[in-house]
């Protein structure tokens, strides 16, 4: 049901901050309904894929160390325009940009430790969601 997905981490930094019950609440709270969920970890090798696009920047081996630090909560989120409207909860990437209210400003420190992850458009949603869940993980 493409549009209507969206795919979400709730990142290493939340987790060891103790926030994951925080956001879920914030994210069924906004509308979404859960329909697929995991609690893991990224190898080195899963994080260097999903985020390949970024492989050039300066910023890359930090993020593939962020990470994979720790466990990450993985989920598929479902809504009417799940895709713009969750990047409208999370908020701008650096958290000191992001809006009064949203899960960035809330809970993430830094532009590299920002909390949640919120695919940015369907056709990543379906291929990130596709990366972490089999058929029948999704409800
Ligand atoms: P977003 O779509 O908001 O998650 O942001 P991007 O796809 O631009 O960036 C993906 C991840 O790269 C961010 F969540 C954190 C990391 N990043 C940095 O560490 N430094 C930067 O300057 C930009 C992004």
């Amino acid at each position: 049901m493409i549009g209507n997905r969206t795919f979400t981490m709730i990142k290493p930094d939340a987790v060891e901050n103790g926030h994951i019950g925080a956001i879920l609440e914030k994210i069924t709270a906004a509308g979404f309904k859960i329909v697929a969920m995991k609690y893991t970890q990224l190898s080195k090798r899963d994080a260097e894929t999903f985020y390949a696009v970024h492989n050039e920047r300066p910023f890359f081996g930090e993020l593939v160390e962020f990470m994979t630090r720790g466990p990450i909560v993985a989920a598929i989120l479902e809504k009417d325009n799940a895709v713009e409207d969750f990047r409208a909860l999370i908020g701008a990437t650096n958290p000191a940009d992001a809006a009064e209210g949203t899960i960035r400003k809330l809970f993430a420190s830094n532009v590299a430790e920002n909390a949640v992850h919120g695919s940015d458009s369907d056709e990543n949603a379906k291929i990130e969601g596709d990366f972490h869940f089999s058929g029948r993980e999704v409800f």
